[in-house]
């Protein structure tokens, strides 16, 4: 073939470069708290937007230029874009991909048509992963876009439909298994209502707690030891998605049990969509010890909806790789491009321009993180912020020496604490734009 012969493989050429094809900022090798800058960001790249997404919105067709595709729905086809999207993650340097059963291969007449179809690109994407070493973050099933999950899957009122997306899902993990993935995501879909006048919510969340249960004990009994994510989103496709943000879904994994058993894949548009900023998202699933990977792209200010742009916010990513530090980085998940180019850029190049832009703009995130962490200032505002926590008082109560009577006793004796230390937000905002 070669398909992107025009293109190098793509090289850190340092923040002075004007190259369109290089790293400025993204240099794998470079250490960043003793840990190369590879080992922190894990980037991962996304098969479905980057190799079948079309461009299409709800107003117009596809736009995209593809030349290796023929555009039909054959196994060969679909073979030859495995090779195509290998081809194009080894130049870009990336060490994972993710895929979701459906993008990779095409859907059968029957299951056992589309299990056999799946067989047969996992045989090359197994060839490919062998050939160039890149590996699979997570694997997933896609149980949103046929008609049969029109009312959701795991939580679709009809039973045969959560019998059909229970073996979907069996065979995701298998071959997920079968490619070494470090993980494996499940995101709600349809898993949601669009109005409540015809929802049995509470049947409906049993269903999914139940389906979720059955893939722990399936993952047992196939020895696969990948990291199982649940990835949050407030709404779209449904008017309200069950796992609709990180604390809505930790509610649910500690009321059914599978706290221990899943980790959330928290997504930045989908935090924007839960009037979250993604920092407020990545601090509730640290807190609970569940930020398990991070599908990095963000939404458009202005736009209500999830149009899932590549990283471009500084800020953003800034505050992502702050949390991630302090949590002491990630281990299985990673920063994975579930990111689609804008319907006007239709050139294959684009995808390189797309991705350059996210690694090195998570780059810079990693570096201004960790700068601020090396500089101090922002962790002593923090710190002196709760120095009273520190104290005889503080500590007791910490510990859960004190009650009401004995604290009112100690309010009595002292003068009124009001006003006791400045927020500081207007001095920290001028340490971010000077790090930054
Ligand atoms: C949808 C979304 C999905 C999941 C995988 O908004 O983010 O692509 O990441 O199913
Ligand atoms: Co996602």
């Amino acid at each position: 073939m070669p398909t992107f012969s025009d293109v190098p493989k793509i090289a850190y050429e340092g923040p002075t470069s004007k190259n369109p094809f290089a790293f400025k900022h993204y240099n794998p090798e470079e250490l960043v708290e003793g840990k190369s800058m590879a080992n922190h960001l894990r980037f991962s790249v996304v098969y479905w937007h980057s190799f079948r997404g079309t461009g299409a919105d709800p107003f117009g067709m596809g736009t995209m230029l593809r030349p290796w595709d023929d555009g039909s729905n054959s196994v060969e086809n679909a073979q030859n874009r495995a090779r195509v999207a290998f081809e194009f993650i080894e130049k870009l340097g990336a060490p994972y991909y993710a895929f979701h059963d459906r993008d990779v291969a095409p859907e059968g007449a029957t299951l056992a048509e589309s299990n056999r179809n799946l067989d047969a690109v996992v045989k090359v994407l197994k060839e490919e992963q062998q050939r160039t070493g890149i590996k699979l973050l997570w694997g997933t099933a896609c149980l949103f876009a046929n008609p049969r999950f029109v009312h959701g899957a795991a939580t679709s009122p009809n039973s045969d439909v959560f019998a059909y997306a229970a073996a979907q899902v069996k065979k995701a993990m298998e071959v997920t298994h079968e490619l070494g993935g470090e993980g494996y995501t499940f995101w709600g879909g349809r898993e949601g209502y669009s109005t409540l006048w015809n929802t049995d919510m509470k049947r409906e969340l049993d269903h999914l707690a139940r389906f979720l249960h059955m893939a722990v004990a399936y993952k047992k009994e196939i020895g696969f030891t990948g990291q199982f994510y649940i990835e949050p989103k407030p709404r779209e496709p449904t008017t309200h998605q069950y796992d609709s943000d990180a604390a809505a879904c930790l509610n649910f994994l500690r009321e059914h049990d599978l706290i221990d058993h899943l980790k959330l894949n928290l997504e930045t548009n989908h935090a924007t969509l839960a009037g979250h900023t993604m920092f407020h998202e990545c601090e509730v699933a640290a807190a609970a010890g569940a930020l398990g990977s991070v599908d990095a792209n963000r939404g458009d200010e202005l736009l209500g909806w999830d149009t899932d742009q590549f990283p471009a916010n500084i800020y953003e990513t800034t505050a992502i790789m702050l949390t991630i530090l302090k949590m002491g980085g990630l281990t299985t998940g990673g920063l994975n491009f579930d990111a689609k180019l804008r319907r006007e850029s239709f050139e294959p190049v684009d995808l390189f321009h797309a991705h350059i832009g996210g690694m090195d703009v998570f780059a810079r995130g990693l570096k201004a993180a960790a700068a601020l962490r090396a500089d101090g200032r922002l962790g002593d505002i923090v710190k002196n912020r709760y120095a009273s926590w520190d104290t005889d008082l503080g500590q007791s109560i910490e510990s859960g020496k004190e009650s009401f009577a004995s604290l009112e006793k100690h309010a009595l004796g002292n003068d009124d604490p009001i006003q006791h230390t400045s927020g500081r937000q207007e001095l920290i905002e001028n340490i971010l734009n000077e790090t930054i």
